[in-house]
């Protein structure tokens, strides 16, 4: 996401970061180019505008000016300035003592709503939340059938009532869920291609039977400003409490998310990155903002590690960390469980420095035959060389090589590998102690 925004600001931050001083000549050329970057990521023009006459202004204050590393003020006032703009704190879910609790999506057809209601339900249920979902596109019987096949899939019950009225369904879901413990639902509404009175008249009357806690809109993140022009009909006609930015993986530029919020005055609340039912994330404005930056992500990192590791065997990692005891089988282990977390070009981009190098990283295909070759090497060692590499020599490199059918060359860049691991590891696990309990983090009641 934001691959071709993030390269570009970060080709202008190299430029400044690189020189001692800085004229106003040379913030007035980089911020050409930042407003330059935004505009192809489409963010909106008046935003843009706005967001870069702020950016100067502060970038030619005397502060920036007379300190020792110019370049550098300058990126830490454009990491502010994004995380502004992207809503400054996490908005989260605000949840009433009511029951059932009520959350309604709203959107275009295709802005991903259907989707975004059953990821929706599995996050909240990972919270430890009860939800239903209840099925009121009933123009496209396909759509019922879509939600009811992700409901199987999660195991999580799809209400679809009787007859076609949506605001009779929706209405009639409030005492199914009550009938069945359910204390969240989640109601999936029907789209139009185009925003139109019928959708938004519909929209509104759902709304008013069933007074939900927290309105959502869907937005496109691939349909850029026009998904921000339907956001914009919807909060006159239909007040929303956020938005769902779907889709914001793949080849979506970003200018939806970076402008929604400037524009709607409504604030992002989750994002779509992927389209399994795993793939949507609360957002995070700061943490957009350095991974855009390239600043990376090591947060996110570690809680997406929390979430796929088994909490035992992370903790057990961890104190061996602490103890320095981490060992090639650990490493193993470790390599693993980073292919579980998600593709490896989004957890690189999370990886503060890795961000620019991604395209490197790519062509170098860190794929599924390369962790074989790596576990095969590993298994080719003692168990005593496993937990301490310093043994292996020249000589126990050939026996390994040879041993798992790879060569020297191999041996001896998974041991220089295993040294940085150990070495980023570790500084991951300071980041973590130093974060915790101050982050205003993800499963704390949003
Ligand atoms: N890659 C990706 N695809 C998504 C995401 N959200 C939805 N989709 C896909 O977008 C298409 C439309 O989604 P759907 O939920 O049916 O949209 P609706 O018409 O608003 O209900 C489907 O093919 C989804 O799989 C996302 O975050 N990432
Ligand atoms: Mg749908």
């Amino acid at each position: 996401m934001f691959e071709n925004l993030s390269d570009r600001l970060q080709g202008v931050f190299a430029k400044l970061t690189g020189r001692g001083k800085l004229s106003e000549a040379d913030v007035d050329a980089a911020m050409r180019e930042v407003r330059l970057a935004l505009l192809e990521a489409d963010v909106n023009f008046a935003v843009v505008k706005e967001f870069v006459a702020r950016l100067r202004e502060r970038a030619i204050g005397a502060e920036v000016m007379k300190s020792l590393t110019p370049g550098q003020q300058v990126v830490k006032i454009v990491l502010e300035e994004l995380t502004g703009l992207m809503g400054g704190t996490e908005s989260r879910l605000a949840f009433s003592g009511r029951v059932p609790n009520v959350v309604m999506l709203v959107g275009l057809q295709g802005s991903g709503k259907t989707t975004a209601a059953a990821k929706l339900a599995n996050l909240l249920r990972k919270q430890g939340r009860r939800p239903m979902l209840v099925a009121c596109d009933v123009y496209r019987p396909a759509a019922i059938d879509q939600l009811e096949t992700l409901g199987r899939e999660l195991d999580i019950p799809v209400y679809r009532g009787e007859g076609s009225d949506p605001v009779a369904i929706a209405r009639a879901s409030l005492k199914a869920a009550v009938a069945d413990m359910r204390d969240v639902v989640i109601v999936d509404t029907a789209g139009r291609l185009h925003v139109d009175e019928a959708m938004m008249d519909e929209a509104a009357r759902i709304k008013t039977a069933v007074k939900p806690d927290q309105v959502l809109m869907v937005i496109d993140a691939m349909t850029g400003q026009d998904a921000v022009t339907a956001a914009t009909a919807f909060a006159e006609r239909v007040d929303f409490d956020g938005v769902i930015v779907s889709k914001l993986d793949g080849d979506a530029r970003g200018g939806a998310a970076l402008s929604v919020r400037s524009v709607t005055g409504k604030p992002i609340k989750f994002v779509g990155v992927s389209e399994k039912m795993d793939g949507l994330e609360p957002f995070h404005p700061d943490r957009m903002a350095r991974r855009i930056l390239g600043m990376g992500d090591v947060v996110t990192l570690i809680e997406k590690a929390q979430e796929t590791a088994d909490a035992e065997a992370s903790a057990q990692m961890e104190d061996r960390l602490r103890r320095n005891e981490f060992t090639l089988d650990d490493f193993l282990v470790q390599m693993k469980q980073l292919r579980k977390m998600g593709s490896l070009d989004e957890i690189l981009g999370m990886i503060p420095g890795m961000g620019a190098n991604r395209a490197a990283l790519k062509d170098a295909k860190i794929d599924e035959k390369a962790l074989d070759r790596t576990s095969a090497i590993i298994q080719s060692m003692t168990a005593k060389e496993r937990v301490k590499p310093a043994l292996i020599n020249g000589q126990r490199r050939e026996r390994i090589a040879n041993g798992s059918g790879a060569t020297v060359t191999d041996v001896n860049r998974l041991l220089k590998d295993f040294v940085q691991a150990k070495k980023m590891i570790q500084q991951m696990t300071k980041q973590k102690g130093r974060f915790r309990g101050g982050l205003p983090g993800f499963g704390q009641g949003m």
